[in-house]
């Protein structure tokens, strides 16, 4: 047997500064899709997230709220589980910074780095944002202030190691050159180059000496490790590297993909790779940095008390419509805004009204001339059944490509023309009037048929996206969830076994949501979340 395919993904580790609001649930959601699908298509996937938890800012946030740092990240580290079992997020392994796996892995990275000559030790004066856990120079700041967020920075002067980065810059360049995929979008990899490679990487101060909740460097305890150096080595630290069992570090590394959001693009694409040329380690295959999620007045702050938070939107409108929405209405890669209104009327038109009438469409009326049964047995062709099948299996198609670039929106979009093609095809084919000639019985057969079948084929495809609609479609067509797998829509029909059954009566997988009040609940939450 040929040995499976591996396939390592990983979500940013998220700050335990707070709750977690729809954002990092974006980011979370859109691996989670990537995860699901390579899944589907017979890989071993290893999908990691987790928790940074040092730093002055975790330290600050600690002493704010009165508990000791570890108690307090591992309390925030419990509620993002929950939130992430409660969005049915497929990872496999969850990874705190704060565990002994990963601190004696970062200890033996920093050593590397010091017995290779990396680091040096040097004098540190500069401008340090908190909230960044990010070095500015004064010519770096926006009017005095943190150029990525606005706010307040630090001068610190203190004992530091520096890495020499401008070792590495000409090998990262090239590296950029001979994979031109490594940074997604490509605009972003521009960014980089222009702003920060050419006029010349900085030594970076990786030590702190000014606060202690942090790992220790060797030998050298009044020193925390930069919480960056930390927090990045949690891609190979969770796959035991640098531990007594490399097993894992084996399989799966380098990885296939990091997602990211574009604001921690930086760290990803130049300090990352230089660590690990450092380390002589590959690097990974693709960093992929998405866009934000805005609101109509701007980033998402309690302040404005315009944040959404995932909890609220799935226990009203449920996990699939919450999850569709956030990769059907951002294109990946760019910038978006959540509105109260949007997120209606996608549930509204694309679940209601689209899927889910199609599905209670095809349920009645198997019901009404079939007695429930698919028909499977003389069929006799519609002259609309060649456009309906080229286009499922053109849809295939396009939606592989649209996935390998996580284009999710235009996957999602590919689907919906599936489904709207199909209910197009119900009106083309007219069954109610089929259903009035005896002799137009066999028509009408391969007509329920086809209909059945197309059903599956969008069910198949929607499951990186929804975990709960996929099931629900195979239950109310009476399928088997076998029927799921990915090579059963390679080809359109002969799929279905003889004498299933539907359900008696369906149920609406999406009820139709009145826009005025669920407009104005939404609304009230988000000033309710200040
Ligand atoms: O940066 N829209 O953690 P963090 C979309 N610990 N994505 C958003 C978002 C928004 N409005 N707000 C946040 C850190 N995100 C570091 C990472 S990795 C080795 C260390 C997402 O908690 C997006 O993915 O500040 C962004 O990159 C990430 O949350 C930042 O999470």
């Amino acid at each position: 047997m040929s040995e499976q395919q591996t396939f390592y993904i990983t979500t940013p580790i998220y700050y335990p500064s707070g709750k977690f609001h729809i954002g990092t649930a974006y980011t979370t959601v859109a691996s989670d899709a990537i995860a699901r699908y390579k899944r589907l298509k017979g890989f071993d996937v290893r999908f990691l997230t987790g928790m940074d938890e040092h730093g002055q800012k975790i330290q600050e946030k600690a002493q704010e709220s009165g508990m000791h740092p570890q108690d307090y990240v591992n309390e925030i580290a419990e509620s993002a589980k929950k939130l992430w079992d409660t969005m049915d997020i497929s990872y496999n392994d969850f990874i705190q910074t704060t565990e002994k796996r990963h601190v004696d892995a970062v200890e033996k990275i920093f050593q590397k780095f010091l017995n290779n000559g990396d680091i040096y030790i040097g004098e540190y004066e500069g401008l340090y944002c908190v909230p960044c856990e990010s070095y500015y120079t004064e010519t770096q700041l926006m009017e005095g202030k943190c150029p990525d967020c606005g706010r307040d920075v630090q001068k610190v002067n203190e004992e530091s190691y520096f890495f020499n980065m401008k070792k590495y810059a000409d090998r990262l360049l090239a590296y950029y050159e001979d994979n031109l995929e490594f940074i997604e979008p490509e605009s972003r990899k521009n960014e980089m180059i222009n702003n920060f490679i050419k006029p010349g990487l900085e030594d970076l101060s990786v030590s702190r000496t000014s606060f202690d909740w942090g790992i220790k460097v060797p030998g050298n305890p009044k020193h925390v490790i930069y919480v960056w150096v930390d927090a990045l080595s949690n891609y190979i630290t969770s796959l035991g590297y640098g531990s007594d069992n490399e097993e894992l570090f084996n399989k799966y590394w380098p990885a296939d993909v990091h997602v990211v959001g574009k604001d921690i693009v930086r760290f990803h694409t130049i300090y990352w790779p230089i660590f690990l040329m450092a380390l002589e380690l590959p690097l990974p295959k693709k960093i992929f940095a998405h866009g934000f999620i805005m609101m109509k007045d701007g980033k998402m702050s309690k302040s404005k008390g315009n944040v959404v938070y995932p909890e609220m939107l799935i226990e009203r409108y449920g996990l699939d419509a919450t999850r569709y929405f956030l990769l059907r209405e951002l294109p990946f890669g760019q910038d978006g805004v959540f509105s109260p209104e949007s997120f209606v009327e996608r549930t509204n038109f694309d679940l209601a009204n689209d899927l889910g009438n199609l599905l209670n469409r095809t349920v009645s009326m198997m019901n009404k001339y079939f007695d429930g049964e698919i028909p499977t047995e003389n069929l006799q062709e519609t002259e609309f059944d060649a456009a309906l099948k080229s286009h499922a299996e053109s849809v295939r198609i396009r939606y592989e490509e649209s996935m390998e670039k996580m284009q999710f929106s235009v996957v999602l979009s590919e689907i919906w023309s599936l489904v709207s093609r199909t209910n197009k095809y119900i009106d083309e084919t007219s069954p109610w009037v089929l259903a009035k000639d005896e002799a137009d019985r066999n028509k009408l057969a391969a007509v329920m048929n086809n209909l059945a079948e197309s059903l599956r084929h969008i069910a198949v495809l929607i499951q990186p996206f929804m975990t709960n609609a996929p099931k629900q479609i195979m239950e109310q067509l009476g399928l088997d969830d076998k029927l799921l797998a990915w090579d059963t829509i390679e080809t359109f029909g002969n799929v279905i076994p003889r004498n299933i059954k539907v359900v008696e009566k369906g149920t609406p997988i999406f009820p139709r949501l009145d826009a005025e009040i669920e407009v104005a609940y939404i609304r009230e939450q988000m000033q309710g979340s200040v």
